[in-house]
């Protein structure tokens, strides 16, 4: 922990067996100093380099001369040096984000450059080459080019501003403490350079249900302080400081908006977006918070779902509310992201985006771009890629991951999605040819990535300490989505655990197996979900085995389990295209791990290796439980191996997540028996 405040996470910069010809290149630092990001660039190397080199750098305002190296950070339009090294057509051909690292000779030094078009370039070349030194890789020969490929690559804080807590966030109490502002704490800045550090340039500040359901009583919404508030002006005042710190780490502000907010602020008997006065009052609202924040991202909207109002209030539909926002934007260069998560009832929602928004395919505006959830369904141990992906093509879409762990052990239990990620990214929407990988759907202006964020208050971020790499994996791959989750894994490993082989090579494999454990005890592992309580009052609300409350989601009857999504039934694989289609509309051909996400089958249909449905989804879950076991013991094999704060806090995360495991294996067998009939064949299930 930084001076027993809170967890510095990947940015240690801990000292390494390269620091001596670290210290030789990089205790020399010629940085410009114009923009504002330079102080971040500056503070970083500072910061950096005390860890890395074990002492400050100096900084110079003019090339040193010396015979020893340094480090020279700045624009080739501001720093002759780096222009004497680096082609000036180079730097121009990097996209405003994009930068180049290169060792050079100059004047007979050594030199290490960064360089960039643009100042924000340059905070990314200065974390990148931070991380480069903190893998302990060596400089000389460096030459390095990188840009993102993603232009959008957003975090989506579902934080209540005036309660400050979070909804689905398992840290603590928000980050943010917005009655205080403009009031800045320090952790801002920590948090701005861990976002900056992966490449994160957007951030939504508050939570998408901006009018909190009272979750006390019926799921009725509820006015009292929501983060519609936030749109007033004496809060938009106090948000400017705030959007000018993250501004200096190259993060733009933006702002969760309720679609009532012309009505919720008295002034208007309505909010119909095709009223004149709607138009007006939103395009006034757009010109006052681009006054408070001049580089203001835009508005995020949940919109006619679970409580929200939309356009469905006003006999309007999607396209009128989105673009309604899109138009009162557009001057200042902002963007709508509108969700697609909506749905009207708990009875089948995997048909209804695809249904809702295909149609709308080519009428929003050019600034909004269509948020959709990876899945149809909401946020799954595993889920089918949603249709919607690779069929709206004339719509600017967006993928929205979740990095907080609401279905997947709400960081109680360890699991890593960036496996999970790579399998949506790598997924390819149209097997038949036109190589549409949903990876590649987002690169485009207007496109990107959008990822639920959980980290809060505690001290470690992420309440478990190991979901701290979900924050990290996500930001390189909204980068990056090339990158393979190997990368990821061992970047994130060396840079929180250092350099011992024994704990890399432990915690590596406790991260990769940790996903599929969970899917194997909470849902059986052959595509069920939705297994879990979703009670409103308690705490448990989807952590807690709950099979019986939901058959409309797993379709367990007497003689079978899973739901027809399929041609037979509601009809959700013909939203594929055909290939695609035809592959999960076949029990035969639909890959096993979603087989009853698709297909209502007979308890004791059989399986490719010969075992029954029923006697697949019993050994799942025993192997899942046992799985969680295995790999608390691996933690513990590495009690004083790292230090003891870190070992403790997870060896307990550990021991829970197995009490828990075990405890949703005996309920689905349990489940699965009762319902089925069918005795497990190795008898471990109880059937009296
Ligand atoms: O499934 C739900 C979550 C809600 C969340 C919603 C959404 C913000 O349980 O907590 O609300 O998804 O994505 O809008």
């Amino acid at each position: 922990m930084s001076g027993g405040k809170y967890d510095d996470c990947w940015l240690r910069y801990a000292e390494n067996g390269t620091s001596k010809s670290y210290r030789e290149r990089c205790s020399n630092v010629y940085a410009s100093v114009e923009a504002p990001e330079l102080g971040a660039v500056r503070d970083e190397l500072r910061r950096g380099f005390r860890g890395l080199l074990g002492r400050e750098p100096h900084f110079w305002q003019h090339p040193p001369r010396s015979a020893d190296g340094f480090l020279a950070v700045g624009t080739p339009a501001e720093m002759e040096v780096v222009s004497d090294c680096v082609s000036s057509e180079a730097v121009e051909s990097l996209d405003d984000e994009g930068f180049l690292i290169r060792t050079a000779d100059w004047e007979g030094a050594e030199i290490v450059v960064v360089t960039a078009s643009t100042d924000r370039g340059l905070v990314y070349g200065t974390f990148y080459l931070l991380r480069h030194m903190s893998l302990g890789r060596p400089l000389d020969s460096l030459d390095v080019v990188r840009e993102p490929t993603n232009a959008e690559r957003i975090v989506n804080h579902w934080d209540n501003p005036f309660r400050r807590s979070v909804e689905r966030g398992y840290a603590g109490p928000s980050i943010f403490d917005f009655e205080r502002l403009p009031d800045l704490r320090e952790r801002y800045v920590d948090y701005a350079r861990l976002l900056a550090s992966v490449g994160i340039n957007g951030i939504v500040v508050n939570n998408v249900n901006t009018q909190i359901p009272n979750r006390d009583g019926a799921n009725e919404a509820t006015n009292e302080l929501g983060g519609w508030q936030l749109l007033e002006t004496r809060y938009l005042e106090k948000l400017t400081g705030l959007a000018a710190l993250f501004r200096r780490y190259g993060i733009r502000l933006y702002l969760s908006v309720n679609f009532g907010a012309p009505e919720k602020f008295g002034d208007l008997d309505t909010a119909d977006p095709c009223d004149d006065r709607i138009e007006q009052w939103w395009a006034a609202k757009a010109d006052e918070i681009h006054e408070c924040i001049p580089d203001f991202g835009g508005f995020l909207v949940k919109a006619d779902s679970e409580g929200q109002p939309g356009p469905y209030n006003y006999d309007a539909d999607h396209v009128n509310g989105a673009n309604v926002l899109a138009r009162a934007l557009e001057p200042h260069s902002g963007r709508v992201w509108w969700r697609a998560f909506v749905y009207d009832s708990h009875e089948d929602r995997a048909v209804q985006q695809y249904n809702t928004f295909e149609p709308l395919d080519g009428e929003f505006h050019e600034n909004v771009t269509v948020q959709v959830k990876n899945g149809p369904i909401d946020f799954q141990p595993r889920e089918p890629v949603s249709p919607v992906f690779g069929q709206m093509p004339e719509t600017n879409l967006g993928l929205e991951l979740q990095i907080t762990g609401e279905y997947t052990g709400q960081h109680v239990h360890a699991c890593y999605h960036v496996p999970m990620w790579k399998e949506v990214l790598e997924f390819d929407t149209d097997p038949e040819g036109r190589g549409r990988r949903v990876k590649n759907l987002f690169t485009e202006e207007g496109t990107g990535i959008a990822g639920v964020s959980g980290p809060g208050d505690d001290p470690n971020w992420t309440g478990h300490y190991l979901a701290q790499a979900n924050l990290y994996g996500y930001g390189r791959l909204a980068w990056n989505p090339d990158l393979d989750d190997e990368t990821i894994t061992d970047e994130w490993v060396r840079q929180t655990f250092g350099d011992d082989p024994a704990v890399i090579e432990t915690v590596t494999d406790i991260m990769h197996d940790s996903w599929p454990a969970v899917i194997d005890y909470t849902t059986g592992g052959l595509g069920l979900l939705h297994m879990m309580y979703n009670g409103e009052a308690r705490l448990e609300n989807h952590y807690d085995p709950s099979p019986e409350e939901w058959p409309g989601y797993h379709g367990a009857t007497e003689d079978g389990i899973g739901k027809d999504r399929n041609s037979k039934g509601n009809g959700y694989t013909q939203q594929y295209p055909a290939a695609l289609a035809a592959g999960y509309d076949d029990p035969e051909t639909c890959p096993n791990e979603l087989l009853l996400f698709f297909h209502h089958l007979p308890w004791e249909y059989e399986l490719e290796d010969g075992r029954t449905v029923v006697q697949t989804l019993y050994d799942n879950c025993f192997a899942g439980a046992a799985e969680a076991e295995r790999l608390r013991d691996e933690w513990n094999s590495l009690d004083g191996k790292i230090d003891d704060e870190r070992f403790r806090h997870i060896a307990e995360r550990f021991d829970e997540q197995v009490v828990q495991a075990e405890r949703w294996r005996d309920t689905l067998v349990a489940f699965f028996y009762e319902r089925s009939s069918v005795p497990d064949q190795r008898g471990r299930v109880p059937s009296a």
